[in-house]
């Protein structure tokens, strides 16, 4: 395989370690913990996994490990840093005793089930180093819920005389995790499992997980793309450039960037809903700034859009989420329904609100939001286009304001959708670290007999010396929701808050970006060269942890 010179050349990066993590260490157990909400429900689903301490780990007395086997799974989308954690892993493993084996499923969690899987030897190992994307095994979505698919597993874990398993994913991910953790603990079948918080979303987080890996290395990566269309923009001074960021339902990633970036507009879905805006009102929101830019002569600009916002407007919450029920118990029907009628027969059977709503949407986006759910039952929101949805809308009212003579300007669009881009970059020096620091965490675990933990690894703001590293009860972060119109435990996502720094510090500054050209430009992701170049943390995560 040709390698790229940069490949080459980080390859041969070794990506750094918490101070307690570099020699023996010994996991020093907190306070019994507590489920974020719904304490009673979640302790009679876990009754083996609720309630475990936190888990810090700190310097201690070298010990001798008996050989074990560990498997690992990559689930669901990727992330910049899934081959770092997997090579913490395996060499967190070889340290406790170099006999020890480390075995990859295929294609994500499909691949315990149906007992694809590979042996990963020092060799493949050092082909992936500091490299993005999951190449090494492959992801996929399947979802693990159903006892069948745990026995299936058990099965290649016994036959491969594996002691534990490291499921890399987000928060349903995680959440399977936990409840194999469960069904295996209540089995006595002596097999571990342990999660790490992966996702670009960064929807993963709470006080114990500070972020989820990918998110530093995707935003920089659009951070730098959205910077360069900025910069475009302000030369060429004749397009709005309308940029849609992946994140599922979460508006970190916009917020992250628009940050980094300074653009005119940024939506943040969150406060569309907390301040019930309806479509109209952010189309509005969208045309003033336009016309307010256009009477000062700028007839350009930028305009980030997080990829979940149509879920977050409260009208289409509520048809989503009659739509989701009704498509979950009525799935099979609808299905059978020639492609021409089911829009009509989606309008029969909704609630009139609903149904009216439903209605008034443009064919493709209507479209979209009945189609298949992914396995977890979210609507496939990455699909939907609405910086095209918006962009017209503008350009409607723009024209009405035009004969009205509330629009002097011109106004042309151009649209982008950031997300793939991202998902593979090679990961920044943060997220190698702090991948390479969860997988070795994840090793750590895993000699300390724990299962149903998440790896964690805190304080990082401070050089990865400092870093804190330990373990979190997964059912500490879960509550219940409905999901496939069924009640179910859950770990809560994280929504951006509102009243979090770096919302309120993005909204400090959003009427002076809107009016002013106060693009910022922060380029390419750097390896190599000044710290406060390479290894700055995310905004996000600057704001967050401020002291
Ligand atoms: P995860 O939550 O699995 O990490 O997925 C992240 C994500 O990139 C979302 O931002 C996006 O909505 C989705 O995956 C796209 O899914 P797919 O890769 O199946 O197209």
């Amino acid at each position: 395989m040709t390698k790229s010179a940069l490949q080459i050349a980080r390859a041969a990066y070794q990506p750094k370690l918490p101070k307690a993590l570099k020699g023996a260490v010994v996991a020093k157990e907190g306070e019994p913990t507590q489920s974020v909400a719904d304490q009673e429900e979640i302790k009679k689903l876990f009754p083996n996994t609720y309630g475990m301490p936190l888990i810090q780990f700190v310097e201690g007395e070298a010990k001798e490990y008996a050989p074990m086997n560990v498997g690992v799974i990559l689930s669901g989308g990727q992330a910049p840093g899934g081959h770092n954690v997997i090579s913490g892993l395996f060499d967190g493993i070889k340290k406790l005793n170099p006999a020890n084996k480390l075995y990859g499923f295929i294609l994500g969690p499909g691949g315990l089930v149906d007992h694809k899987y590979m042996e990963l030897t020092a060799d493949i190992i050092d082909e992936y180093r500091n490299t993005g994307g999951f190449d090494i095994i492959g992801s996929g979505r399947t979802k693990l819920e159903k006892e069948d698919q745990f026995e299936k597993g058990y099965e290649i874990l016994k036959e491969l005389g594996i002691k534990a398993l490291v499921i890399i994913g987000g928060d349903d991910s995680n959440t399977n995790a936990c409840v194999l953790a469960e069904y295996y603990a209540a089995k006595n079948y002596g097999i571990q499992v342990i999660g790490c918080p992966k996702t670009i979303d960064g929807d993963l987080k709470n006080e114990m997980i500070e972020t989820s890996f990918g998110f530093d290395t995707a935003c920089k990566t659009y951070s730098e793309v959205i910077g360069n269309i900025e910069r475009d923009c302000n030369s060429a001074r004749k397009y709005w450039h309308f940029i849609k960021l992946m994140g599922r339902s979460a508006s970190h990633i916009a917020l992250e960037c628009a940050l980094q970036t300074q653009p005119n507009i940024c939506i943040i879905s969150e406060e569309v809903e907390a301040k019930n805006m309806s479509l109209d009102d952010i189309v509005t929101y969208i045309a003033q700034v336009v016309a307010d830019r256009a009477a000062a002569g700028n007839n350009f600009g930028t305009v980030l859009i997080p990829e979940g916002l149509i879920e977050f407007i409260p009208a289409m919450k509520r048809l989503i989420a009659e739509l989701n029920d009704f498509l979950a118990a009525n799935g099979e029907e609808f299905n059978s329904i020639k492609r021409s009628k089911q829009r009509e027969y989606i309008i029969s059977k909704l609630s009139p609100e609903n149904a009216a709503i439903y209605a008034s949407l443009p064919e493709g986006v209507a479209r979209q939001l009945s189609l298949d759910r992914d396995p977890h039952g979210n609507v496939q929101v990455s699909l939907i286009e609405t910086e095209k949805l918006l962009s017209e809308m503008v350009a409607t009212k723009l024209a009405a304001w035009k004969e009205e003579g509330k629009f002097v300007g011109k106004f042309a669009a151009q649209h982008h959708f950031f997300g793939y881009e991202g998902r593979c970059a090679a990961p920044s020096n943060f997220d190698a670290d702090y991948c390479y620091s969860l997988g070795y965490t994840a090793s750590m675990l895993i000699a300390n007999g724990k299962t149903g933990y998440m790896s964690s690894v805190r304080n990082t703001t401070a050089p990865a010396a400092e870093w804190i590293a330990g373990g979190v009860p997964i059912t500490m972060m879960m509550n219940m929701e409905r999901r496939h119109g069924e009640m179910k435990p859950v770990i809560q996502k994280a929504l951006v808050k509102l009243d979090g720094a770096p919302f309120k510090a993005f909204a400090a500054m959003r009427d002076t970006w809107a009016k002013e050209t106060a693009y910022v430009y922060p380029g390419p992701i750097q390896y190599f060269g000044p710290t406060e170049v390479c290894d700055q943390p995310t905004k996000t995560l600057q704001y967050e942890q401020a002291k």
